[in-house]
């Protein structure tokens, strides 16, 4: 059924590996193939394209790149703020300096 209620003819449905449905019909209005989206979240993208499909997000931000949008990326992978990656240097130093010590004093 397309979006003015008008219902097709010889629709076909077919899942993706993903399990998202793919479905096409042929339109009695105007006799063409039509392949019928989905926009759950009505955001004017597809489920199939939408980096988040539940939650309204035109933009489609994704600032990591992981293709889960941001308002959906839960998971996302903490940037070291500067002072932690000062942390993290200072510590990465004390620790080969301690690894040389160790094998200086096993060479002695
Ligand atoms: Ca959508
Ligand atoms: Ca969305
Ligand atoms: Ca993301």
């Amino acid at each position: 059924m397309d979006i003015d209620g008008d219902v097709g003819r010889y629709s076909s449905i077919a899942l993706s590996s993903s399990g998202y449905p793919h479905i096409s019909y042929l339109d009695r209005t105007n006799n063409n193939l039509t392949y019928a989206t989905m926009d759950t979240d009505d955001d004017g993208i597809s489920d199939g394209e939408d980096n988040c499909p539940t939650i309204h997000n035109p933009g489609q931000e994704d600032s990591d790149g992981n293709g889960i949008g941001d308002t959906c990326d839960t998971g996302k992978t903490a940037i070291p703020t500067l002072s932690e990656w000062g942390m993290i240097i200072f510590m990465t130093i004390i620790m080969g300096l301690g690894v040389i010590t160790l094998l200086r004093r096993r060479m002695v």
